[in-house]
Formats: structure tokens, C-alpha cells, sequence
């Protein structure tokens, strides 16, 4: 049997992620220090996963114990600090944590057969219309940019097979295999700071609540769905290709995935002064290197809204990312 260890592996992507694997017959490991604290993981834990709880930034040693008591033939690495906007409050946190747990990860490939699947950003690019080389918004795009840096030279040096994956922003909440499985709901991030675009306006949909559009809104973004992230995520480490690579389904500007929701649920948009360092009007002039489902404004976006209706939530936790 093989063996995957998925770090942060209870996280939004990483459950799903994990489930997966679980399907296709592997063993799974997840090590997750559960930092946003509110999984079931109880219920998870009903899964046939094998589940360490601990910081792989803090704790290099468990995680030498890890890969010495299971000798895995992939990893998984999605346990970084994941917010930009969390980022730019707590920088030296979100930089520690990315670096440094990159960094722990990587030197203990080092002699082994092991390969690496990572999740970056499109971020690392940019908004600014050219997409050359790396220009990072945030902090949190910083750190993608300094890790893509140490798996091309570990490559370089050591032969380390990586597939670094500059991921759009992931939105949707359950995948086919979370919801099929007893095992509890997944996360999903509504707020200011952890919320993405796309799953706050269906969250504010689905609730009444205006579309907050920060700023005119013109800024073109690219969009993939958790579930396309996730077989992405399981073809990469099983292929075990090296590179880097652009992950996305779809490019639309903010305004036009407003205008989308509004007229489908029938809800007002309200422009707000854009609290984010950043262009207010770009374009997108890029090529995905993976082919997935074009969802958005479709049946699914639909069962998204209709899920997320009428749930208990916290109004001050609309508005409240921070400015930069
Ligand atoms: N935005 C709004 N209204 C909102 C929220 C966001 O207009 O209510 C705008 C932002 O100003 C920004 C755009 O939507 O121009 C995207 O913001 P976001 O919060 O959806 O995404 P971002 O902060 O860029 O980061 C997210 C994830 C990150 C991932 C990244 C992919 O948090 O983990 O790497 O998307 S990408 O953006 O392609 O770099």
C-alpha cells in the first residue's frame, strides 16, 4: 500500500485532499496543528487516516519521526498560514510558519524518493499586467514566492522531485467525497480575513447581504474549484512532475462575479473603499496548465448559496480584514 503524509490535512483543502487519497486506497497521514482550531475532529477521525497532531514549523523532530516510522511515497504540503490579509497583521507569524516549516520539510527529502506537492499562488505573479517573474502583493504571496526559491534549489542540488502549484482562488465548500462521507462538514471562511472573494459573495448572497466590492471592483482574478484543486493536487503527486505550474478554471474581474451573483439571487452589490494595497483595474493574461469544470454561475454555485442559508454567522465579521 502507499503512502501519502498530508500536511495540513484537516484544513479546507487538505480534508478534501485527504478523503481523496483515502479512495484511491492509500494510507494516509495527516499532521495538522489544527491553528484555526474549529475541525471536527472527532468525527474525522472515524476516516481509516492515521492523524499527528503537532506544528511541523515547531517540531522538525516529530516530523523526522513521521517520515523515519512511515516512509512515505508522497507529500502533501498545504499547512502554511493561508490568509493575505492575516498576513499583513501578523508578518512574522505567517513568515516563520512558511518558511521555516517549507524549509523543515524539504531537508528531510533530502536521500529519500520521496516527492513534494505544494500549493502556491497566482498571487506570486502580480496583478500588474505583466506576469513576469514574481511580484508578490502580500506577505503571504511573499512567502509562496521564497518557497518556490528553495524547491528549485533543492531540486537543483539534490535531485528533490516538486510540483510547486499556483493555485487561483480556490472557492466551494463540500466536495463529492465530503459529502458522501459521515465524517462532518467541511470548513468554510465567510469573514473578511479568511474568506475569499467568491465564497463570501455566496455567503452574502445566501444571506441578503449586499456584495462587498472593494474598491471598482475592475480586477481580473483567476478561479478554480475545491474540487478541481484537490484532483490537481492528487494527478500532481501521482505523475510526480517537477516544475511549476498555473492552476485555474477561470478568469473573471471581481465586478463581473458581483454582477453574476446579484442577478441569479437577486441582491445588491455595495462598493466599499478597497482596504488592500493594490491596482484597482487590471487584466489577466495567463495560461492554466490544468483543464477542470467552468462552475460558476451554474446549478453548483446554486447548491453552494441554497447550503448556506440561514446559518448562524457574526455581522462585525463581514467587513473587518485589515488595512495595508
Ligand atoms: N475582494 C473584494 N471583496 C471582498 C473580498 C475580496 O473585492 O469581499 C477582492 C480583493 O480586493 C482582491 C480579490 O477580491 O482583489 C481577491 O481577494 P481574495 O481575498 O479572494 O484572495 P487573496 O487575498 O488574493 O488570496 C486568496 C487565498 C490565498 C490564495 C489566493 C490565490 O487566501 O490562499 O493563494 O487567493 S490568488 O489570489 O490567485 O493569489
Amino acid at each position: 500500500m502507499k503512502t501519502v503524509l498530508i500536511l495540513g490535512g484537516m484544513g479546507f483543502i487538505g480534508w478534501p485532499t485527504s478523503l481523496k487519497f483515502l479512495s484511491e486506497g492509500y494510507r494516509v497521514i495527516v499532521i495538522d496543528n489544527l491553528s484555526r482550531g474549529d475541525y471536527k475532529v472527532a468525527d474525522r477521525q472515524k476516516a481509516d487516516i492515521i492523524f499527528e497532531y503537532f506544528d511541523i514549523q515547531k517540531n522538525p523532530r516529530l516530523l523526522k519521526e513521521c517520515f523515519d516510522n512511515y516512509s512515505p511515497d508522497h507529500v502533501i504540503h498545504l499547512a502554511e498560514q493561508r490568509s493575505a490579509p492575516h498576513s499583513m497583521m501578523d508578518r512574522c507569524h505567517t513568515v516563520e510558519n512558511n518558511i521555516i516549516g517549507t524549509h523543515n520539510i524539504l531537508n528531510l527529502l533530502v536521500g529519500t524518493n520521496t516527492n513534494i506537492v505544494h500549493i502556491g499562488s497566482m498571487g506570486v505573479y502580480g496583478y500588474d499586467g505583466k506576469q513576469e517573474g514574481f511580484n508578490p502583493g502580500s506577505i503571504y504571496h511573499m512567502t509562496k514566492c521564497m518557497d518556490n526559491q528553495m524547491f528549485r534549489y533543492y531540486n537543483k542540488n539534490w535531485n528533490i522531485v516538486y510540483s510547486d502549484l499556483h493555485q487561483g482562488i480556490v472557492w466551494g465548500w463540500e466536495t463529492s467525497l465530503t459529502q458522501e462521507k459521515n465524517y462532518g462538514k467541511n470548513t468554510f471562511d465567510y469573514d473578511g480575513i479568511y474568506g475569499t472573494v467568491f465564497n463570501r459573495f455566496c455567503f452574502q448572497a445566501a444571506n441578503n447581504l449586499p456584495l462587498t466590492i472593494y474598491g471598482s471592483g475592475k480586477r481580473a482574478r483567476a478561479f478554480i474549484h475545491l474540487e478541481d484543486s484537490v484532483q490537481a493536487l492528487f494527478d500532481y503527486a501521482t505523475q510526480q512532475k517537477t516544475g511549476t505550474f498555473n492552476l485555474f478554471t477561470e478568469i473573471h474581474t471581481i465586478s463581473d462575479l458581483a454582477e453574476i451573483i446579484s442577478k441569479r439571487y437577486n441582491v445588491d452589490i455595495s462598493y466599499i473603499n478597497n482596504p488592500r494595497n493594490e491596482l484597482d483595474e487590471n487584466t489577466l493574461d495567463m495560461k492554466s496548465d490544468y483543464r477542470g469544470k467552468n462552475i460558476i454561475n451554474s446549478d453548483y454555485m446554486d447548491s453552494i448559496v441554497n447550503s448556506l442559508r440561514g446559518i448562524d454567522y457574526d455581522k462585525k465579521l463581514i467587513c473587518n480584514s485589515p488595512r495595508w
